[in-house]
């Protein structure tokens, strides 16, 4: 994930590096004049004082020179250290970011983000992070990549929300039966990372309980009931047809009689967001009162999964999102758009099949693996 940003931030750090080791050149330039200068000066006067009229003169000043450094060396000694003069600096070459500088790291990773589908707005916050970040900014003209690298992981993490896996269990642990509705279009991965879920919540000492509230689409039942059995969880299920907010509701009842910690209702997904979809979405979590609802997205989707979140939050109301398929997304758009869009965190990305495949998000190390080889 993330391969063309990582290739165009390293791009845009090589562009400034380029910039300023110019302005160092033509700093070193200056500073060689100024000194060849000096020196041609003092050759003049050397040349003046050799042509010296009086040259037993000369000597007699030479040696009284010679006198007084002799007698300075000797002073030197004396003086405690501390009172001797600091060495000459060797001139550090610095330079103070401005506007301009940022525009030129910018301009890479802007082209990075666009063609990798990240929002507008998620491009346009960068930026302005970037420029808040970075211009006024001393930076060594030598050594300022680090700083530099710094700034953008910083904004990177910025447009980033994670939501910690130990508050979500904890969260879960505060209320029995707990409730999670799951929702997303058909193929992001509910069914899936339900299963996945179920897996991380046992291994949390939860015991899950799954609601087939999918009664649209053929085999739905079958698929869950495959995951549900290899991980030895409880499905509660109707027939196909039947109204899903009633499968959910028996599920929620057979949870408290059975004093399962959590429910996990899968739902149903259509090609594309339709007005059935949202109502029966909406019946299921009046019935069902979910203590969260998690949108699940397919991340290959990109800019496509972050507007199904935008709509599904207004019609229905999300509270959490899971990205599925990271493993097979090279660009990383959704989830470097998703939370900051929908203003609702990433819980967990999907990366795989198994069901050890869902990787707590960290908004820290999303931004430092970025920036990283
Ligand atoms: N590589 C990869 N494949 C995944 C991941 N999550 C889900 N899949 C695959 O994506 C396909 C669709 O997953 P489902 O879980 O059936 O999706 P769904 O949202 O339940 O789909 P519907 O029930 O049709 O609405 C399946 O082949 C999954 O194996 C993931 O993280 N990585
Ligand atoms: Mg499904």
């Amino acid at each position: 994930m993330f391969d063309f940003i990582k290739k165009k931030i390293k791009d845009s750090l090589n562009s400034i590096q380029k910039k300023l080791s110019k302005e160092e050149e033509s700093e070193i330039k200056e500073d060689i004049k100024k000194e060849s200068t000096i020196l041609s000066e003092d050759r003049e006067e050397l040349k003046k004082d050799l042509g010296h009229e009086d040259k037993e003169g000369l000597k007699e000043e030479i040696k009284e020179v010679g006198k007084e450094v002799k007698e300075l060396k000797k002073e030197e000694k004396e003086i405690k250290p501390e009172e001797k003069h600091e060495p000459r600096k060797k001139k550090v070459f610095s330079h103070v970011i401005t506007d301009e500088d940022v525009t030129l790291i910018f301009s890479e990773i802007k082209s990075a983000l666009l063609e990798n589908n990240v929002a507008l707005s998620v491009l346009d916050k960068i930026h302005d992070d970037l420029s808040a970040n970075l211009v006024g900014e001393s930076v060594s003209i030598i050594n300022n990549k680090k700083a530099i690298e710094k700034a953008i992981k910083d904004s990177i993490a910025d447009v980033l929300i994670g939501y910690s896996t130990e508050d979500f269990i904890s969260k879960i642990k505060s209320k029995k039966p707990f409730v999670l509705l799951f929702i997303g279009v058909n193929g992001a991965g509910k069914t899936t990372t339900i299963a996945k879920l179920c897996k991380f919540l046992q291994s949390n000492g939860l015991k899950p309980v799954i609601a087939a509230s999918d009664t649209f689409r053929a085999a739905s039942i079958e698929q869950l009931e495959i995951h549900a059995k290899r991980l030895g969880v409880e499905v509660i299920k109707h027939t196909y047809g039947a109204d899903p907010a009633a499968v959910a509701f028996d599920a929620i009842k057979h949870a408290d009689s059975d004093k399962d910690d959590v429910v996990l209702i899968d739902t149903a997904g259509r090609s594309d967001i339709n007005k059935n979809l949202i109502e029966e979405l909406k019946k299921v979590k009046k019935v069902s009162k979910p203590d969260l609802t998690i949108f699940v997205g397919d991340s290959l989707t990109g800019n496509d999964v972050v507007k199904q979140a935008e709509i599904f939050d207004k019609e229905v109301g999300i509270d959490l999102n899971i990205l599925s398929k990271a493993d097979v997304d090279k660009k990383g758009g959704a989830v470097l758009s998703i939370s900051y869009v929908t203003k609702k965190p990433i819980l967990f990305l999907g990366t795989g099949q198994d069901y050890k495949d869902l990787v707590p998000f960290n908004k820290e190390k999303t931004a430092s693996f970025i920036l990283n080889d």
